[in-house]
């Protein structure tokens, strides 16, 4: 008897925990993104203002449990630095990722050839095979943004290779919140759908 309920705690209390990693260039907005994220998702917390985020030194880590009707999981979100020198850091999360966030700054044109050759590094890397990816053409409020079909085409080559794989580039503003909520469900989605190659953690 004991047996059983204990077992039937255990049902009711533990949920599927899956980790997505948040990665790009120094100043593409993967903080103002995590911030974003809590505020829709978590109760009571305020969202990110415009330059209050302070370049990230090591890493942000923020787990948010789902509200209904999405499932009941909680993701498990990481804002690594994407400064040059700390690139070399996100290679030890590949493993245990289920998904991995691609943020763009599409007012960055000077800088949009070595985003296009960093996400290339992410995605050549064996680890990160068969986990979805998504890449955000962000700062789609500002006037001078690329648009997300120029973002496109930007990454074409490497979508083209990533063909056999589950891989999307949407627009959103992580500063007023535009396409987040979309881009957490398309992650939502793909991760589920990839649970039996990746499984969740149970906590
Ligand atoms: N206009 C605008 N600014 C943004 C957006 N996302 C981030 N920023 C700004 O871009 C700068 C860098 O953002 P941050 O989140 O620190 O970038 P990170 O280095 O990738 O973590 C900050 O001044 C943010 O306020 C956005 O969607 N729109
Ligand atoms: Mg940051």
């Amino acid at each position: 008897m004991y047996h059983l309920f204990k077992g039937l705690y255990y049902y009711a209390t533990t949920k599927e925990e899956y980790s997505i990693l948040i990665l790009g260039l120094d100043n593409a907005g993967k903080t103002t993104l995590l911030e974003k994220i809590k505020s829709i998702y978590l109760p009571g917390v305020a969202a990110p203002k415009q330059g209050a985020q302070p370049p990230t030194v090591g890493q942000n880590m923020s787990t948010i449990p789902l509200p209904p009707p999405l499932p009941s999981i909680y993701l498990k979100l990481w804002d690594i630095g994407g400064q040059e020198s700390l690139r070399n850091l996100w290679t030890q999360y590949y493993s245990s990722a289920h998904a991995i966030v691609f943020v763009v700054d599409s007012t960055d044109k000077p800088r949009i050839e070595e985003c296009r050759n960093v996400l290339e590094i992410v995605v050549d890397a064996e680890a990160t095979e068969g986990i979805p990816i998504l890449m955000l053409a962000n700062k789609q409020d500002r006037d001078e943004s690329l648009e997300v079909e120029e973002i496109k085409e930007v990454f074409n080559k490497i979508a083209e290779r990533l063909s056999a794989r589950d891989s999307r580039v949407l627009p959103v503003s992580a500063l007023t919140g535009t396409g987040v909520r979309e881009a957490v469900e398309w992650l939502v989605t793909r991760i589920m759908m990839n649970k039996e190659y990746r499984p969740p953690l149970m906590r």
